[in-house]
């Protein structure tokens, strides 16, 4: 009997006449053969019809309808819940494109291989059509994403994660072929069949074999990160992995930085601080908590853009202590996925306000009890909110130009070494420090945690072309700009030799950043040293803090002996990038070293 499949679902109505886009769908459903097509509007009827089908089927379990209105959990396959770096691939003609930063694979070979994977992956199943769009409505700077998937978790993660449905169609009209082609399918979540398949010269993803937000949720790392940092190159503007915050002070001044932390070391918690009693008067804005888009405006500032609409967090140590208004962002209409379960139908996870539940369910449906040795929620445990329920919410979060950005953060998580807070001496010297900036791994991404890596610019697993490039194109930047932003780096994570934090952290970090701030306008003081400016005792404002003056000193510290082994081991990343690597980053080096020896 012939396979009419292919024709039956052709004929389901779609909702928009772009013959490239519905002749892009067709071929897909003529490879994924699934048995019907549901276009996704991104209405609420369809939020709620997808959410009693999850329902139903299992994949969404309604927490307490009181506690938590309008909120899901979902548990994941156990070996499915974290990126996976080294199942991810950028597929460019040339294989010295993607840069030894990616895992390369020929295009034709990443099509013919992952084409098999999805030849006929959806019989059976829905294939589900979400047209979305990353950045605000009517802005120039916005994408547009086509996801195909067979995933009702996907869609409504995207739905509350991105602009979807009928708002992105009408973004991209009847006739343009101007959008992301991205293909996925869960496939039966072998992680043998799982590709995270990069062609930034066709602006196609294709993703197999995991259901995993950074995996599945294509608009986010893959075309907000990957492919847009590799258009971003071509096009003159930078895709970033950071966060946006406002701070308005008490003179009613407001200020927008952009600050880039790996994967798991407190973006979320900074964009949204609640300043500490001492900064009473000062007013924190989020104006996004992972991706920041950057263009140079007119007027030749930095402007930031945040293209989700929707926050994926990490759900373990957040409480109304450190996030208070992550807390109030996932009160209702949030979906969980791998935290613990209460007997009443609310959440947990290890972090969470109070003493654990004498009884819980754990992330994989197992009974748990705080004897237990494993933890009761995934160390990456997520939960995904609309960024709408955050009551600190900037006003320009839908802004079409973004933010004018004051001041630029790197900051990496690291036990030794990086001193809380430095100021570079120029440009070319903050990209530097960015460039070789290094951050202890965490459980974002799949492998072992907790050991240094560099991972400039906490660029490593989204950067989508040579990295040596990256660090070039960043330095260019600056020739367009009127009066670049000044850089420094940070770090919260510095312990003390008993191997205790030695700076508080969440709202204290205010302190921080209020300097910084008051650096950018030229109205605090600074102390040179051979690595950078560093506040001097009485710039960085501690009072009220519950820290020795020494805890201060040691937590600022900068030990020149440290350095020398920093240089030393950013030889290796170096080394990697000799074929790209622009001759002011290893100049940079250089003189770094000179004066370190002198
Ligand atoms: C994320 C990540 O999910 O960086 O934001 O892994
Ligand atoms: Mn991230």
């Amino acid at each position: 009997m012939p396979d009419n499949r292919s024709e039956a679902v052709k004929s389901t109505n779609s909702p928009t006449s772009n013959p490239t886009l519905l002749a892009w769908v067709d071929e897909m459903a003529k490879l994924t053969k699934p048995d019907r097509i549901v276009w996704c509007d991104g209405s609420e009827e369809e939020k709620q019809r997808l959410t009693k089908e999850a329902v139903d089927k299992g994949i969404l379990i309604p927490l307490n309808s009181e506690k938590r209105p309008g909120c899901y959990l979902h548990r994941s396959d156990p070996n499915d819940v974290a990126r996976t770096e080294h199942l991810t691939f950028v597929c460019t003609r040339a294989k010295e494109a993607a840069g030894p930063n990616n895992n390369w694979m020929d295009p034709k070979e990443g099509y013919a291989k992952l084409g098999k994977l999805f030849d006929g992956s959806m019989k059976g199943r829905t294939m589900y059509v979400i047209p979305y769009l990353m950045g605000p409505a009517g802005s120039p700077f916005s994408k547009v994403g086509i996801e195909i998937t067979d995933s009702v978790y996907v869609v409504l993660n995207m739905q509350l994660m991105t602009r979807m449905g009928r708002i992105a169609l009408a973004a991209l009209g009847d006739s343009s072929n101007d959008f992301n082609r991205g293909l996925h399918c869960t496939l039966d979540l072998d992680p043998e069949k799982r590709f995270i398949c990069h062609f930034p010269e066709d602006n196609t993803i294709w993703s197999i074999g995991s259901g995993y937000g950074g995996n599945a949720l294509l608009g986010k790392k893959c075309l907000a990160l990957r492919i847009a940092s590799f258009l971003g190159r071509e096009e003159g503007w930078l895709a970033e992995h950071m966060l946006i915050l406002g701070a308005e002070d008490p003179q009613g001044k407001k200020h927008y930085v952009v600050a880039a932390f790996p994967s798991a070391c407190g973006k979320t918690n900074f964009a949204m601080m609640v300043p500490p009693a001492r900064f009473k008067g000062w007013k924190i804005t989020t104006m996004g908590d992972d991706i920041a888009w950057l263009r140079i405006g007119k007027d030749g500032r930095l402007w930031a853009v945040n293209p989700e609409n929707g926050y994926f967090g990490v759900a373990p140590g957040t409480n109304t202590k450190t996030n208070p208004n992550a807390m109030a962002s996932i009160a209702h209409n949030a979906i969980f996925t791998n935290v613990a379960m209460t007997k009443d139908g609310d959440v947990w996870w290890e972090g969470k306000d109070g003493e654990p539940p004498t009884e819980l369910t754990d992330w994989r449906g197992q009974p748990w009890t705080p004897a237990a040795k494993t933890p009761a929620a995934h160390p990456n445990s997520r939960f995904t909110a609309p960024m709408r329920n955050n009551p600190i919410l900037s006003e320009h979060a839908d802004d079409p130009q973004g933010v004018p950005i004051s001041a630029i953060i790197f900051g990496g998580r690291r036990a030794t070494t990086v001193p809380l807070v430095m100021q570079s001496f120029n440009w070319a010297h903050g990209v530097y420090l960015g460039a070789t900036m290094g951050s202890e791994t965490t459980a974002a991404a799949a492998g072992q945690v907790g050991l240094v890596r560099r991972d400039p610019m906490a660029m490593l697993p989204f950067c989508g072309y040579d990295m040596g490039d990256y660090f070039g194109h960043w330095l260019k930047i600056q020739h367009r700009l009127a009066d670049p932003p000044p850089i420094f780096l940070v770090n919260w994570f510095r312990k003390s030799p008993e191997g205790k934090f030695l700076w508080p952290g969440y709202g204290e970090n205010m302190r921080v950043l209020a300097w910084i701030l008051a650096r950018a306008q030229g109205t605090a003081g600074a102390g040179e040293t051979p690595l950078g400016w560093v506040p001097r005792a009485g710039d960085l404002d501690v009072t009220g803090l519950d820290l020795t003056p020494e805890q201060v000193r040691q937590a600022t510290a900068i030990d020149l002996t440290e350095w020398g082994s920093e240089l030393e081991s950013q030889g290796e990343l170096f080394t990697k990038l000799e074929r790209t690597l622009p001759p002011t980053i290893r100049l940079e080096r250089e003189l770094l070293m000179a004066r370190l020896r002198n």
